[in-house]
C-alpha cells in the first residue's frame, strides 16, 4: 500500500473505527501492531513503521516496547492520551472556513467530532488545516486570556494545541 494511503489506514483504524478492522484499543489509545498488520495483510511492518517515522505531522506513535501503535491525536473515539496541561503561547490560530462562522461567533469554537478544538501556534499551519475545507479564514485565540481564566491547554505529541472549547469572546474574527 502507498504510504500516504497507509497514513490514512492509520488514522482510520487508530482514531475512528478500530472495530471495523475487528481491532480493539486500549484505554490510551494503543493497538498491537501485529493486530493492525493482521487487520490488513496488504501492509508489512516495515511499511507502517516507515509511515509512523515520516510521517508529516507525526500523527502516530510506537510504544517503547516497540509492540503497539497509536494516533498522538485526532481521536473520535473515546481515549485518554494522558496529555500534560501546558501554558501556551499568547495567541493561537484556528483555521476554519466562512461557511462556519456565524455558528462559531454564535457558539464559539466546539471540539465537533473530536476530543478537543484543535489550534495551531502559527498562521501557516492555521491555514493548512482550513485549506481542507475550503477558502481559508484565520481565527486569533486569545490563549492568554483563556488561560488567566483558569481554562487547561493541552499539546499533542506533535505539536497540535488542544482546548475544551473556545467561547467567541476569546476568538479575533478577521476584519473585526
Ligand atoms: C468547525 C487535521 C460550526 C471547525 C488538521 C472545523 C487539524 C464549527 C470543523 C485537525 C464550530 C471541525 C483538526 C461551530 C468549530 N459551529 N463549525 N461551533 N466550531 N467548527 O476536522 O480543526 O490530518 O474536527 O472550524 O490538520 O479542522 O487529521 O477540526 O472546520 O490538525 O491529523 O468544525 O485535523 O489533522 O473539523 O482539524 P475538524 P479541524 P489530521
Amino acid at each position: 500500500m502507498e504510504d500516504r494511503k497507509l497514513s490514512k489506514f492509520l488514522s482510520l483504524v487508530l482514531r475512528h473505527a478500530p472495530e471495523r478492522f475487528g481491532l480493539k484499543l486500549d484505554p490510551f489509545g494503543w493497538a498491537a501492531i501485529d493486530d493492525v498488520l493482521r487487520a490488513k495483510p496488504s501492509v508489512t511492518r516495515e511499511s507502517l513503521l516507515r509511515v509512523v517515522a515520516d510521517n508529516d505531522k507525526q500523527r502516530f506513535a510506537i510504544s517503547e516496547d516497540g509492540k503497539r501503535i497509536r494516533a498522538n491525536q485526532g481521536h473520535s473515539v473515546k481515549v485518554a492520551l494522558d496529555l500534560e496541561s501546558e501554558e501556551p503561547p499568547a495567541k493561537l490560530f484556528h483555521g476554519t472556513v466562512e461557511r462556519f462562522l456565524p455558528a462559531i461567533r454564535e457558539k464559539g469554537l466546539k471540539s465537533m467530532k473530536r476530543h478537543h478544538v484543535h489550534l495551531s501556534h502559527d498562521v501557516e499551519t492555521a491555514t493548512k488545516v482550513a485549506r481542507r475545507r475550503g477558502e481559508p479564514v484565520i481565527l486569533t485565540v486569545d490563549a492568554a486570556t483563556m488561560h488567566a481564566n483558569g481554562l487547561t491547554f493541552f499539546r499533542s505529541k506533535n505539536g497540535v494545541w488542544l482546548t475544551d472549547k473556545v467561547a467567541s469572546k476569546y476568538i479575533i474574527f478577521p476584519g473585526k
